[in-house]
């Protein structure tokens, strides 16, 4: 914003708009499947607790969304909280790690509660068994969009997979 003496006012610093980042318990979260996804103690992740996804059997997916709508409360009143602004970077940075080697995560932002309406698609990450942290970059060129879901998908067969410290960052380009 330009104000009167012609000084641009600093961008603010980025803030993680993502609740419960740290998987103390599943609040804030939607889950795709109770029997899979669970809080975890003693992972070492980050802090005392990560999520645990169980992928028991072949070719097996859970996921994990979290979005804001303006009719939707989420704990301080309403906000839109998760918004696509044109010429912003997000970047998702998360700690995961796997029991074995083949699982995968990617990430999504997707319009909520339309699910099918998909505006990005991270590539497929793979999951290596010791602590990492791993990174996921997208740049919105379309118009501005609101009401968004970030959607964390996890795939593999027979395997654990867990997950934590989930930082989501936007910068823009101008
Ligand atoms: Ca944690």
């Amino acid at each position: 914003m330009n104000i009167l003496t012609g000084v641009t006012a600093p961008a603010p610093p980025p803030t993680n708009p993502l609740l419960n980042t740290e998987f103390n318990s599943l609040s804030k979260w939607k889950i795709s499947d109770t029997t899979r996804v669970s809080v975890t103690n003693n992972d070492g992740l980050s802090g005392n607790n990560a999520l645990k996804i169980a992928l028991a059997g072949n070719a097996t997916n859970s996921f994990i969304f979290q979005e804001s709508q303006n009719s939707q409360n989420i704990g301080y009143g309403r906000k839109f909280h998760l918004h696509l602004r044109k010429g912003s970077t997000y970047t998702l940075t998360f700690m995961a790690k796997a029991e074995k080697p083949g699982a995968i995560i990617k990430a999504k932002f997707e319009k909520a509660n339309e699910g099918d309406t998909v505006y990005w698609t991270s590539e497929p990450i793979a999951v290596e068994t010791t602590k990492k942290e791993y990174k996921a970059t997208y740049t919105h060129k379309g118009d501005d969009v609101q009401d968004m879901r970030l959607t964390i998908s996890f795939e593999g067969s027979n395997n654990t997979v867990y997950f934590d410290k989930v930082v989501l960052k936007s910068t823009r380009d101008n």
